[in-house]
């Protein structure tokens, strides 16, 4: 069977050091929507593509030796999960934009297109370069009027998982979703090189229930956390075949939170921090990596454990959606006739979590707005689970990286009901 990185190979092979034509630029782009990115091997080198789940990697053209690329932002009406959309601010049609990936060394020309009501600009988050192309508004270029396009243009001098958003009223625009992804590849790989190399943008967003708009205003309470503008069960998973060495590449543009993001199932190495190479020897082994707002890191381990394992924000409310905030704690309260007597004046109350949020299963929620547990499980029970969360699937023998389903444990290695005389033989007392 070819491997995916042999097809990359062959592909670079067959390409001979040529530049893209424009009819592999467009296929690249088609890939690139099926959460599939292929080759985009430029002269003479070759790169793991990164993957950007429910994501996409912006296309380029190269004129002249230079990759040229388009950002537009625009307003969009974007899904976080089914049941929950809003306005927010997208470039190219997407929350957060689409993932910029190019090579160390090349020379790049991004046009911006401003389609918002607002003026607007870029800002290339951790890249060296003139200080007229920072895109910082009213200190280094004057801000881009609506319906005008600026160009950007600098050469590629680190590499690394770097980051771009608006840096126009930023509390607004970055809340509103102008943010994304770049990423640099080293001119030669870092060994042992990846099989999978996959880019994460945290977020969080404050929308009340029932409305539109993120509210930008918010500074401490966010409701709507995400990996990649998704929130479980939205967010799409990492496949991976067993044995496959990994990189996870994760950005965070939050407004206000840093997000610890713990990692089931393995240890692994954090190899990068805000794009800068750790060398090996200084690599630290651990199981929860914390992402600072306006930092990167990379992550890397070898997916030697099968199954499905989740990673998340290690901050319990960043796992919860709108649902889990701003009710009065009722954890071992007993509500007696109050639940009926305010249900006879607002019809559908119901008094939250006696046992806990579990209770709140049943409650009816308001138009355009989200709980926290909405996933059928493999066990017949709800996940209880929302939010900045998501799963690494890894299993034997995929041909391809199509999500496969719940995982199949081997039988007797499932936590299960003790039997009496497991309980006996081992003296528990229940
Ligand atoms: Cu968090």
């Amino acid at each position: 069977m070819v491997t995916r990185r042999e097809a990359l190979i062959g592909t670079g092979a067959a390409l001979g050091g040529l530049a893209i034509s424009s009819a592999v630029s467009r296929a690249e782009t088609e890939n690139a929507d099926a959460g599939h990115v292929h080759a985009t091997a430029s002269a003479g080198r070759n790169y793991t593509p990164v993957v950007t789940p429910n994501g996409r990697t912006l296309s380029f053209r190269m004129v002249g030796g230079v990759k040229v690329f388009h950002l537009i932002a625009e307003e969009v009406r974007h899904e976080f999960a089914p049941g929950l959309k809003a306005r927010c601010w997208s470039y190219n049609g997407r929350v957060h934009g689409p993932t910029i990936e190019a090579v160390e060394g090349d020379q790049v020309r991004i046009y911006v297109t401003n389609r918002l009501p607002a003026p607007t600009s870029v800002h290339w988050h951790g890249l060296i370069l003139p200080a007229g192309m920072d895109g910082v508004s009213g200190l280094t270029q004057p801000p881009i009027p609506p319906g005008e396009t600026f160009r950007y243009e600098f050469t590629l001098r680190q590499n690394g998982t770097f980051m771009y958003h608006s840096h126009h009223d930023a509390m607004t625009q970055e809340g509103m979703g102008l943010t994304g992804l770049f990423v640099i590849h080293p001119k030669y790989a870092f060994t042992p090189t990846v099989d999978r190399d996959f880019a994460i943008m945290l977020h969080e967003w404050r929308i009340d229930p029932g409305t539109e708009r993120p509210n930008t205003l918010e500074m401490t309470d966010f409701n709507v956390l995400t990996m990649n503008g998704k929130v479980f069960p939205a967010t799409e998973p990492l496949v991976v075949r067993l044995g496959q060495r990994v990189r996870i590449r994760f950005a965070n543009l939050s407004a206000q939170d840093h997000h610890p993001i713990h990692l089931h199932g393995f240890e692994f190495f954090e190899t990068a921090v805000d794009g800068d190479r750790i060398p090996e020897s200084r690599q630290i082994r651990k199981v929860t990596t914390l992402v600072g707002v306006g930092e990167t890191r990379d992550i890397e381990f070898v997916a030697d454990n099968p199954g499905d394992w989740i990673f998340h924000c290690h901050m319990t409310h960043h796992t919860m959606n709108q649902m889990g905030h701003d009710f009065p704690n009722m954890v071992g309260v007993s509500p007696g006739g109050l639940e009926r007597q305010i249900a006879g004046l607002l019809p559908g109350y119901m008094t939250m979590g006696e046992t806990g949020m579990g209770d709140m299963m049943h409650m009816p929620i308001p138009k355009n707005s989200i709980s926290m547990r909405k996933v059928d499980g493999p066990f017949g029970a709800k996940v209880m689970l929302g939010g900045m969360a998501s799963v690494v699937k890894v299993r034997a023998n995929i041909r391809n990286y199509e999500a496969p389903g719940w995982y199949r444990h081997p039988k007797g290695t499932v936590a299960s009901r003790a039997s009496s005389d497991e309980l006996r033989r081992d003296g528990i007392k229940t």
